[in-house]
């Protein structure tokens, strides 16, 4: 069975081992200094209000953050309940996926034999999830051969077996974001209007802060009137410095931001930017310019380069994974919204057409709704 397997994915070990998190060696930073913005001329300083004092803001970063442990380490070692409270997260996020996939699985597998009539009824059980064509093919192929090999009759056995299957294809992008080596590490955020971008900012940022990070937002959408208000919003929540400009020039502003970062020894720089869709070729061409622009500051950078994708979007997700990554290069994506919607399946047509690292997913639009893709939580969380 296994050799079946690893014929079907091919290089997953290296990739496996490829995913291990590096330990970071270097003791969190005692807390992002917000007092010693770096006065620039062209920097508007937006300064929190709830300013509090300088001993106070250690508290950002509890004693206990400070292991060496990478994220994903973090998240699966801690106490029981806080673990359960994770997993549990996930699977409350894609109950609507869950219920469209599994009402149907089940009246399929126990009321059925297993037939090519079962296998079409699951093709489109697994396509109105959005799995899509070609991961839904790939999965019930698997399937069908696995099934004839272990005799398999018993319902519940198949939707174990569909579980691996599923959790297989979803290991492909299961890598988390923890190679946060150089500093400033820049995170560049791109994705079309409405995707969730600042929101995922606002708790990507929380998320950071909580691993012992100190991190400074550059308000990169200069298009919308509204949308610096809105970051510095979730930067007041997070008590982090948002570097905004009166000017027009996402560029100008997120090579600011990084300045401002290394003058301050700030470790993570996060980059809002304006919303494009893929078919507005000028502005996929100006993410290119950004990042030329960034790179004059720091040629490594971005360090991460991720697209927001709304789960709703369904499958023109692929084609927006497609054209971002041809303008800028992908290096990961987060995928919002999975607690509104059925189309959690999403994410296995990802894991097959356009494997980018799926670094987190967003269920709910809370500061703590933000979480590690974990490929056995999500499979669990679609079939349980
Ligand atoms: N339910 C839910 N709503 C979300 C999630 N992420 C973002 N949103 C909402 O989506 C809307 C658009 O988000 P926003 O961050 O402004 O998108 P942007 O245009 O890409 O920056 C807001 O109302 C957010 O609260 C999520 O994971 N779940
Ligand atoms: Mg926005």
């Amino acid at each position: 069975m296994f050799d079946f397997l690893k014929k079907l994915f091919k290089g997953d070990e290296s990739k496996k081992t490829d995913s291990k998190p590096v330990k970071k060696t270097t003791k969190p930073k005692a807390e992002p200094k917000k007092s010693t913005v770096v006065k620039s001329k062209t920097v508007k300083k937006e300064s929190n209000k709830k300013t509090k004092p300088k001993n106070e803001t250690a508290k950002l970063k509890p004693a206990k953050k400070i292991e060496t442990k990478p994220l994903k380490e973090q998240e699966e070692t801690p106490k029981k309940e806080e673990k359960l409270s994770f997993a549990e997260k996930i699977k409350q996020g894609l109950k609507k996926t869950r219920d469209a996939i599994s009402d149907n699985l089940s009246t399929l597998s126990f009321t059925k034999k297993i037939d090519q009539e079962f296998y079409d009824e699951l093709e489109m059980t697994l396509i109105a999830a959005d799995v899509g064509y070609a991961a839904t093919q790939q999965i019930i192929t698997e399937l069908k051969d696995r099934v004839k090999k272990e005799k398999l009759e018993d319902g519940a056995q198949l939707k174990n077996l569909l579980k691996k299957i599923l959790l297989e294809l979803l290991q492909q992008i299961e890598k988390p974001l923890i190679h946060i080596e150089t500093t400033p590490f820049v995170i560049l955020v791109v994705g079309v209007n409405g995707a969730g971008k600042t929101t995922t900012i606002g708790k990507l940022t929380k998320l950071l802060l909580d691993e012992g990070k100190s991190v400074l937002i550059a308000a990169g959408d200069t298009f919308r009137a509204a949308a610096k208000e809105q970051l510095q919003v979730w930067g007041d929540r997070n008590n982090v410095t948002v570097i905004s400009q009166d000017t027009g020039d996402p560029s100008a502003v997120i090579f600011d931001a990084m300045q401002s970062a290394k003058a301050k020894g700030v470790d993570i720089v996060i980059a809002d930017t304006a919303g494009r869709l893929p078919t507005q070729k000028h502005l996929i061409d100006e993410l290119a310019k950004i990042k030329k622009v960034i790179q004059k500051f720091d040629e490594t950078a971005p360090h991460e380069t991720i697209l927001v994708l709304d789960a709703n979007t369904g499958q023109n997700a692929i084609n927006q994974i497609k054209v971002f990554n041809e303008a800028v290069s992908l290096t990961g994506l987060i995928m919002t919204k999975l607690d509104g919607t059925a189309k959690g399946g999403i994410v296995a047509a990802i894991a097959k057409e356009q494997p980018i690292p799926l670094r987190f997913i967003g269920v709910g639009e809370k500061i703590d709704d933000l979480k590690i893709f974990s490929a056995e939580d999500y499979a669990e969380g679609m079939l349980e």
